[in-house]
């Protein structure tokens, strides 16, 4: 252990996972070195600052940072250990995007020297570790699993989350070979509490997509008998409650559909270049078919020239991320239509949506002479609205909840017509 700690960890990309992943071993002893090619990223890091929320982080970077443990670096140096935490975007055609990958593996290839570690955390398509990460490091002469070693070590980290459930979860650890996969195993013993498992690195990559990929196809089971509810008249969400108090059942929660870059994304990833995985990709176009079955209904309900009001933005609660929000795709479909919209999100910040005009701050002026409010994310923050203040400022008394959230009863109470989600 003590061995470990005298040694340099290297985090190429200081974003949602590599910057809780570096803060994170800093914490744990080891000298880490953050890499990022945003120069504001470095600059921030280097005075403590940082750019991203989630809980418990700026408080973890500014200790580690004022004790030395962490410094931004903005040219690749030597280090004995590498993490690779950059985006892997997904392409127009559903392709995974792996061009940070590919240029994060070229430039600690210029410095890898003899008994280098390079670990993989970005979520990537089968065979991503071995057969292009691998070849590019071995351009620096050093033979891969006998002088330099590789593995993937995929993130789980649930965002809102990412400090305790880095520690906490259980990690699986895919080497090239044996050697490789123990070496990054003693590595992450620094800090991790949960159990670590070995294997190797197809395995690893193949078990992260499926992580994601049973999430999503699940969801998509619940939207479908979200809307098959409808069509038979029982409420989606009682039969969920019901059928799940039996021990071998779990079915998802309904919703406008799946957004964030992990479940709307990692499924494609999984099934690319095969021409196989039909739940799969047919679970995909479900989920990402709910925005517009929202809009359908919102409009049947309403019709043109109705003022919408929709409140939450980001692509699940009580987090600013916007990343494929289905809320944001409802929006854009709505924009077509003869409607008018207002948008509210306590969260997401106005520059970061590509209409900031149509959102309003307060959420009492954002529901305005509305003819519908559309609860769109269940933020905790929205459990204290005052509905009394707000009907007396709606044109008419509509609440569409996507999220089966609100309370009916003190709406009902109040006079509004609630529409429910999966239910007819
Ligand atoms: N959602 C539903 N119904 C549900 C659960 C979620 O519609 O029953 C929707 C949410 O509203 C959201 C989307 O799914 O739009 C994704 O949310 P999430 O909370 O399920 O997951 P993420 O994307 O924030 O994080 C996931 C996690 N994976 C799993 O739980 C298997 C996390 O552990 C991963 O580390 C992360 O993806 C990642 O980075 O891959």
């Amino acid at each position: 252990m003590s061995l470990i700690k005298d040694k340099t960890l290297t985090v190429v990309g200081l974003g949602y996972i590599g910057l809780p992943t570096a803060s994170v071993f800093a914490n744990a002893g080891i000298n880490v070195l953050g890499f990022d090619l945003n120069e504001n990223i470095i600059k921030n890091l280097n005075i403590g600052e940082v750019l991203i929320e989630e809980p418990g982080l700026p408080e973890l970077v500014k200790k580690v940072v004022r004790a030395g443990k962490l410094k931004g670096i903005s040219k690749m140096e030597e280090s004995d250990y590498f993490i690779i935490a950059v985006p892997t975007p997904i392409n127009e055609d559903k392709t995974a995007n792996l061009d940070y990958v590919k240029s994060a593996s070229k430039s600690i290839g210029e410095v890898i020297k003899k008994g280098d570690t390079v670990i993989l955390e970005s979520t990537s398509p089968p065979g991503t570790t071995e057969d292009i990460i691998g070849p590019i490091l071995e351009e620096s002469g050093l033979k891969l699993g006998e002088e330099i070693f590789l593995a993937h070590s995929p993130e789980r980290v649930l965002p809102g989350k990412i400090i305790n459930e880095l520690t906490k979860n259980d990690r699986i650890i895919g080497g090239v070979n044996q050697e490789s996969a123990e070496k990054v195993k003693e590595l992450y013993e620094l800090f991790v509490e949960g159990r670590i498992f070995i294997t190797d690195s197809k395995t690893a990559e193949v078990c992260k997509l499926m992580e994601n990929t049973y999430r999503d196809v699940n969801i998509a089971l619940a939207n479908e008998l979200a809307i098959l509810s409808e069509n038979m008249g029982v409420n989606a969400w009682e039969v969920i409650e019901f059928a799940n108090k039996h021990p071998r059942v779990n079915i998802h929660q309904p919703s406008p559909g799946v957004g964030g870059h992990c479940l709307a994304v990692d499924p494609w990833f999984l099934i690319e270049g095969q021409g196989e995985g039909k739940i799969i990709e047919l679970s995909r176009n479900i989920n990402d078919s709910m925005p517009s079955y929202v809009k359908d209904r919102i409009l049947k309900l309403v019709g043109s020239g109705s003022k919408i009001s929709i409140l939450g933005l980001s692509y699940k609660p009580n987090i600013d991320d916007t990343r494929e929000s289905p809320i944001l795709k409802l929006v854009e479909l709505l924009k077509e239509e003869d409607v008018e919209l207002s948008l509210h999100d306590p969260f997401v910040k106005k520059q970061s949506i590509p209409y900031p005009d149509l959102m309003v701050e307060d959420i009492y002026d954002a529901v305005d002479n509305a003819d519908i409010i559309v609860l769109g994310v269940n933020h905790t923050q929205y459990e204290d609205i005052d509905f009394t203040r707000v009907s007396e400022k709606v044109a008419r008394k509509n609440i569409f909840d996507t999220r089966n959230f609100l309370d009916e009863e003190e709406l009902k109470k109040l006079g509004f017509n609630i529409t429910l989600l999966g239910r007819s």
